[in-house]
């Protein structure tokens, strides 16, 4: 292993380069190593200015977020700040690539800054329940001034160098070139200036616009719920208000503070499902067919959007519809999401020239690609004629892949020849934005067609999670349940409406009666009637009156909501029809408070997750955890349903559900892995591997 901080000269400059890939993380030896340098710097009198530099493709990734939760080794990040900031002798940081967390809080404890155009500069920490904790909060206000700084705290959203120099973050500005011998050339400019340190502790920082007391209404209001943005802003007016020192100790407590917090847990469990949770241990040695083509069969909104997904990726994509003009439409609808892509600043002009799209009604234009993925009709007829042309027309090897977003993959799979090359992929719509793929492998897919399944996820720069085969997969499944639940709240008394502001203010995106109104409810009643009826499930009379009246949701212009210039309304006469359904069931309404709603609601997804983890539809909990919070909304710093229950205590959960099953047993039974895991006083992240 080599030293992930070393130190060189030339001439009268120093160079301090931190080599800790892949991101240059400031764990414990890269803080050792750059106490011992910058010791080594001070002590060498032929070095008269330092550069420090990142080797690989950035400058410094923050602090190594592998070590939270952990006891931290000194030199802690704070004091390794401080030391650099303390030496004697001038130090340039030459950033590229990215700066953030404590990555830039170290370039801004140096005394002159280089950045390279294009380079991410942040404070990202609020994003995982934190804040700047190794003097951000007190130095950013001093360098940029306390506008710019409490909007980059507090956002955790990266700046752009150019912005940054004018703020007074950054001094010098280059297009391209070698860091060090940028670094170098810079502070030789430096030397020959006769520049000498300049403490950034020692500025004052430009006051603040708003007071402290409106920045924190204004955190309420964009972070319901959430305490790391307010902690941050307090800590940072604390560059205003205290003297340096203070004002460290002010931030070391409140980041101590959210350190402990269930929500700093649930953030960086999130930053690590985001980019681990389709590395699956059983796969990691299978290597995946080559995917250098895909075919689509179907040019709907999922057809069309999974083409456009292929193609952002730069993959070549033929696709196929029943007649011409669908396949003009087809085309069309394509061209719109790239030409969209490229406005959104998601596509570059040459990559868009170089799309590679071709659309026809012929099978056996699909002969040569790798894989082929159908979006056809929800239909097991449709989708089994599909299936016998595919079986017909493509090569030996590819894989053949189903959209399908409930039936049954098995069943497909054995209408074909070749069961071992056919898979699930469910995608979310839209498909060239949603992150969220369920990687359905069916009992006779095989592990290098599953592999190849999670191939393409990366490649398209999805979230992959795998799901084995039951009706709805992970999301959907669990989804059906726990809107039965709200459904079981709307008959005993709550409103549609309270359900959904009650379950924003836990944190979701958006209520389940929005959500239903922008899938079309026609979804939700197809849905019921191809199930039927289900034990202990109330069956929505409303909703079987609002489908008789034709409302659709959205797309109609009414479901729940009335749907105007002017958002989305509640509607009175829906009140009115679940008024009427009650009475015909002989309910009295009762009261629900939000935290009745919420409980109930969350209770309902974590039953219904555990059973979907205890028989193998989910291999680990984490699996639900990522399916809910990239595809179903749920509030990344509670960290998914599973998170939620550890945090809870699954005896309380299970205690839940035993209080609602007096009402409703055949509904409410507890998940054998909910007593199981209650009963040895155990948490679902234990199951995580
Ligand atoms: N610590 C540990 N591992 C990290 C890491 C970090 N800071 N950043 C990335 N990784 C891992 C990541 O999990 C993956 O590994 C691999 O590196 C590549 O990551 C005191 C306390 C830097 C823009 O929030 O934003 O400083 O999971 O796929 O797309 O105030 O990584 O596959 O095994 O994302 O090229 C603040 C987080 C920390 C930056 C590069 N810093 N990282 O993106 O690679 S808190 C951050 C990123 C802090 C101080 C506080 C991105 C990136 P694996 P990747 P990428």
């Amino acid at each position: 292993m080599t030293d992930p901080v070393t130190y060189d000269t030339e001439g009268k400059i120093a160079i301090v380069t931190v080599n800790n890939p892949p991101v240059n993380a400031l764990g414990f030896a890269v803080r050792q190593g750059l106490v011992d340098a910058f010791d080594r710097f001070d002590a060498d009198a032929s070095a008269e200015i330092a550069v420090l530099v990142g080797a690989g493709r950035l400058f410094l990734g923050g602090a190594d977020i592998s070590e939270f939760g952990k006891p931290m080794k000194d030199p802690q990040l704070p004091g390794v700040v401080n030391r650099i900031e303390r030496t004697a002798k001038p130090v340039v940081a030459a950033i590229h690539g990215a700066a953030l967390g404590g990555g830039l809080e170290v370039a801004m404890a140096c005394h002159y800054r280089l950045a390279f155009s294009g380079t991410k500069l942040g404070v990202p920490e609020v994003t995982l329940g934190i804040l700047p904790a190794a003097g951000g909060t007190q130095r950013l206000p001093r360098l940029a001034g306390m506008d710019a700084a409490l909007e980059m705290i507090s956002s955790g959203k990266p700046v752009a160098p150019e912005k940054a120099q004018v703020w007074g973050l950054i001094d010098r500005i280059v297009s391209e070139g070698d860091p060090r011998l940028a670094g170098i050339a810079y502070a030789e400019e430096l030397l020959a200036e006769g520049a000498t340190p300049r403490p950034t502790s020692a500025m004052e920082a430009a006051p603040a616009t708003s007071d402290a007391e409106t920045w924190d209404r204004l955190m309420q209001d964009r972070y319901p719920g959430q305490a790391a943005q307010r902690h941050a802003v307090q800590a940072a007016f604390g560059a205003v208000t205290l003297p340096f020192e203070d004002g460290l100790k002010e931030e070391r407590r409140l980041f101590l503070d959210l350190m402990e917090s269930p929500q700093r847990e649930a953030l960086v469990h999130a930053f690590f499902l985001e980019r681990r949770v389709s590395n699956l241990p059983d796969l990691k040695d299978i290597t995946p067919r080559e995917i250098a083509s895909v075919g689509i069969v179907g040019g709907g909104t999922m057809g069309s959007g999974i083409a456009t997904a292929c193609i952002l990726a730069g993959l070549p994509v033929t696709l196929v519809e029943t007649t011409v003009e669908a396949a003009e439409k087809a085309y069309l609808a394509v061209s719109k999401n790239l030409d969209g892509a490229v406005k959104r600043g998601k596509m570059s002009d040459a990559a868009r020239a170089a799309a590679d799209l071709t659309t026809t009604t012929e099978y056996e234009a699909l002969s040569e690609a790798d894989v082929v993925i159908e979006a056809v009709f929800e239909s097991m007829d449709v989708k089994r004629q599909v299936f016998d042309q595919l079986d017909r027309v493509m090569k030996d090897g590819a894989v053949l892949a189903t959209n399908t977003s409930y039936l049954d993959v098995n069943e497909i799979a054995a209408g074909t020849k070749r069961p071992e090359d056919v898979i699930g992929l469910h995608f979310f719509s839209p498909a060239h934005v949603m992150r969220l793929l369920e990687v359905v492998v069916a009992d006779r897919t095989s592990a290098e067609v599953a592999a190849t399944g999670f191939a393409l996820g990366k490649k398209l720069k999805k979230i992959a999670v795998r799901s084995g085969v039951c009706d709805g997969f992970i999301g959907n499944r669990i989804l059906s349940h726990y809107r039965s639940a709200a459904d079981e709240m709307i008959l005993q008394g709550a409103s549609p409406y309270q359900i959904d502001a009650a379950l924003e203010r836990f944190g979701f995106a958006m209520g389940p009666m929005k959500v239903a109104d922008l899938a079309g409810l026609d979804i939700g009643h197809m849905t019921r009637q191809r199930k039927g009826p289900q034990p202990g499930v109330v069956n929505p009379d409303w909703a079987d009156r609002m489908h008789e009246m034709g409302r659709l949701g959205r797309k109609s212009g009414r479901g729940f909501y009335i749907y105007g210039d002017d958002g989305p309304q509640e509607d009175p006469e829906i009140l009115k029809i679940i008024d009427e359904v009650r009475e015909a069931h002989g309910i009295t309404p009762k009261e629900f408070t939000d935290q009745d709603i919420w409980e109930r609601y969350m209770t309902a997804m974590v039953n219904e997750a555990a059973r979907v983890v205890g028989e193998g539809i989910a291999k680990r909990p984490q699996d639900v955890d990522a399916v809910l919070l990239f595809g179903y909304g749920f509030p990344r710093w509670r960290g998914g349903p599973m998170m939620y229950a550890d945090h809870v205590g699954l005896a309380t959960i299970r205690d839940r559900i035993a209080r609602y099953g007096e009402e409703n047993p055949e509904f409410w039974q507890s998940a054998p892995l909910i007593e199981e895991l209650a009963q040895s006083n155990r948490k679902f992240s234990e199951l995580n591997t």
